[in-house]
């Protein structure tokens, strides 16, 4: 039997996870569990590239899990597991960090962005290597496939230059290319108060929380910034809100953002529009959130995190034993 390619991905228990989460990553997770051997984790220790408090991380931790279940992943094919609970993940980190160079972490555009609003002098070290432990983080597993949002592809090409340097520099396929995917509609949704800036987490403004209230979810839909037309047409740079608001509907419709288009064809008020994309996102964050709330109430998040851990930790252990071996450390038989 042919074997299955693998899939990886992760989400940062950095705050309320977003409908920019859900839409360009979470929701795209389930996709791959009946083709791909798929590995989903929480990436809990890139979430102490920035301050955060320890009992909001750990709250938000198992929210993840919660999430990841409430979004259709089965912990019985998917490998559900903590980045913080393998330690191969922080030993090949330690390894790749000299195959990786400061001049091409420095161009990274996350880290531009998220250092820019700090002080130099308090920038810390792990921000700055990221990208680093992202790509253990995929090569560990010998991912075929990367589902992210487009934010993240950056990361994942970084990730690809390594694996052509270090097999290069080996002169053996030790670590599998790796391939970013994208959802086709939604890899960037928007903030809704300022449609040209993305919709983060650690930037709320304009953000819809999994977790709002569904009236809120309502008001923020219907007063979301949009233009002075009366055309409900995508448009990015001259229409953003509209653009934005029917990739959200597009995207949660299962349907291309021209077929959306077309559906509001002759529709003169946004007023009307914006109750038909926040109707969408209702219909399908209600029912979400009250699967999250059972998941979190049915105690079972230890056992799925503890399954997964030993699941990911034979194959992450496999995949490090092998790199030492290369790069010359001695694996003796105690290891
Ligand atoms: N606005 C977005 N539209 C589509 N996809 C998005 N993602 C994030 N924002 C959007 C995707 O969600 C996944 C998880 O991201 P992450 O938590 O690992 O980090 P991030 O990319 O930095 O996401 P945030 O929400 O912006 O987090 P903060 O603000 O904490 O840095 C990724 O696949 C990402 O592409």
């Amino acid at each position: 039997m042919e074997e299955k390619k693998r899939a990886l991905s992760g989400i940062k228990p950095t705050g309320n996870l977003t409908l920019g989460n859900y839409i360009g990553a979470l929701r795209e997770f389930k996709k791959f569990q009946d083709d791909y051997e798929s590995f989903i984790f929480i990436a809990d220790l890139h979430a102490l590239t920035l301050p955060i408090d320890p009992i909001f991380l750990k709250n938000n931790t198992k929210d993840i899990v919660a999430f990841y279940i409430a979004a259709g992943l089965d912990p019985e094919k998917t490998t559900i597991f903590l980045q913080s609970d393998v330690s191969a993940h922080s030993e090949l980190n330690t390894i790749l960090v000299n195959y990786l160079y400061m001049g091409e972490l420095s161009r990274m555009t996350q880290f531009k962005d998220k250092s820019q609003k700090m002080n130099n002098e308090a920038i810390g070290l792990g921000l700055f290597a990221y990208p680093v432990l992202m790509a253990a983080d995929i090569l560990l597993y010998n991912a075929d496939v990367v589902p992210v949002g487009e934010d993240q592809t950056q990361h994942v090409e970084l990730c690809r230059d390594l694996v052509h340097r270090f097999n290069q520099r080996y002169q053996k396929e030790v670590f599998v290319m790796p391939k970013a995917i994208t959802p086709k509609v939604g890899a960037r949704i928007m903030s809704l108060s300022d449609p040209t800036r993305k919709m983060s987490k650690s930037d709320p403004k304009g953000d819809i929380f999994l977790k709002d209230d569904l009236n809120i979810i309502r008001k923020k839909i219907m007063s979301a910034v949009t233009d002075t037309g009366n055309e409900i047409k995508y448009d990015p740079e001259n229409k953003p809100g509209i653009s934005n608001l029917l990739t959200i509907y597009a995207a949660l419709s299962n349907i291309t953002v021209e077929q959306a288009e077309k559906q509001f064809e002759g529709c003169t008020q946004y007023g009307v529009f914006k109750k038909a994309v926040a109707d969408k996102v209702i219909e399908e964050i209600g029912p979400f959130q009250q699967r999250y709330k059972e998941i979190l109430a049915s105690g079972k998040i230890d056992e799925i995190l503890s399954e997964g851990a030993r699941r990911a930790s034979y194959i992450a252990n496999k995949t490090l034993r092998k790199v030492k071996k290369t790069v010359g450390l001695y694996v003796h038989d105690s290891k």
